[in-house]
C-alpha cells in the first residue's frame, strides 16, 4: 500500500472510530427518568406553584444536561427544575427558571428563539427513528411574560392535530428575583394515547432555549444530545 494510502486510511479509522464513540455515548448513557405524581388538590394555572405538593423535580443543568448549541456560564445564567402532574381531567407541566435575563419577544411557532421551555411527548413510547410527527408525539413550547411581553405564550409542534392541543392548552407564568416561574395545564382527552390511569409509561423529554441580551441563544436538554430524537427520549412514569 502506497504511503499517502496508509495516511488516509489511518484518518478514516480515527474519524469512523470517533463518530462511533460519540453514538455510543448517547446509547449508553444512564436513561433519564421522572415520576409524574397525582395532584392532591386543584391546580391553577396563575404561575403560583403553591398547589403543587409533592411534584418530582427533573433537572436540567449544565452539569446534569447537554449543551447544543450556545454558552452555559453557571447555574445563574440558566437551571431548570421541571415538574409534572395529573389528575382526572389534565396533564401539567411547571418549571422554576434560573436565567440571569429573562428575554422575550417572538409569537407562536417563533417563541422557541427566545426564553422557552420544550416539552417533548412520545405517548405511545414506541418511536424506533429519530423522527416525530406521529400521532402520538407532540412538542409543545411555553414560554414566559417579559418586559417585551405582557403574557406567557405557548405552542404546538410535530403533531398532526396541534391545533387542537393549541385551543386547550392554558398557561401562566410569574417573574423571579432570579428568572421566571410557568405553569401549564393541557386535557388528557387533546392528547392522542395518553392515559395516566391505565398507562405506566410515556416517552419524555425537556429542552430549554435561553436567549440573554448579548443576542446568545442556547438550547440544552435532559435527555440524550439530540432533544428532538425520540429514541434518546427519558421516561416519564405516572404514579399515584
Ligand atoms: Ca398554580
Ligand atoms: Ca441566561
Ligand atoms: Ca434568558
Amino acid at each position: 500500500m502506497k504511503k499517502q494510502n496508509i495516511l488516509l486510511l489511518s484518518l478514516v479509522t480515527v474519524v469512523l472510530v470517533n463518530y462511533g464513540a460519540d453514538l455510543n455515548a448517547a446509547e449508553t448513557a444512564p436513561e433519564k427518568t421522572v415520576n409524574c405524581g397525582k395532584a392532591k388538590g386543584k391546580i391553577t394555572i396563575d404561575g403560583d406553584l403553591k398547589d403543587w405538593a409533592k411534584a418530582e423535580p427533573a433537572y436540567v443543568t449544565k452539569s446534569d444536561s447537554y449543551v447544543e448549541k450556545g454558552k452555559v456560564k453557571d447555574d445563574s445564567d440558566l437551571s431548570v427544575a421541571f415538574y409534572t402532574l395529573y389528575d382526572e381531567e389534565n396533564i401539567y407541566f411547571a418549571a422554576v427558571v434560573t436565567d440571569d435575563e429573562v428575554v422575550t419577544r417572538q409569537k407562536d411557532g417563533a417563541i422557541w428563539q427566545d426564553d422557552c421551555i420544550e416539552i417533548w411527548l412520545d405517548n405511545a413510547d414506541d418511536s424506533t427513528t429519530p423522527i416525530m410527527f406521529a400521532d402520538d408525539d407532540y412538542q409543545i413550547g411555553l414560554s414566559p411574560q417579559s418586559g417585551g411581553r405582557r403574557s406567557a405564550e405557548s405552542y404546538v409542534w410535530h403533531n398532526p392535530d396541534a391545533d387542537l392541543v393549541m385551543k386547550e392548552i392554558k398557561v401562566s407564568s410569574t417573574l423571579t428575583d432570579k428568572g421566571y416561574i410557568i405553569e401549564a395545564s393541557i386535557p388528557i382527552k387533546v392528547l392522542y394515547e395518553l392515559d395516566p390511569k391505565s398507562q405506566k409509561v410515556i416517552g419524555f423529554n425537556i429542552s430549554v432555549c435561553d436567549l440573554d441580551k448579548d443576542g446568545v441563544w442556547t438550547h440544552i436538554t435532559w435527555s440524550g444530545k439530540l432533544h428532538s430524537d425520540p429514541t434518546q427520549f427519558g421516561k416519564l412514569y405516572f404514579a399515584e
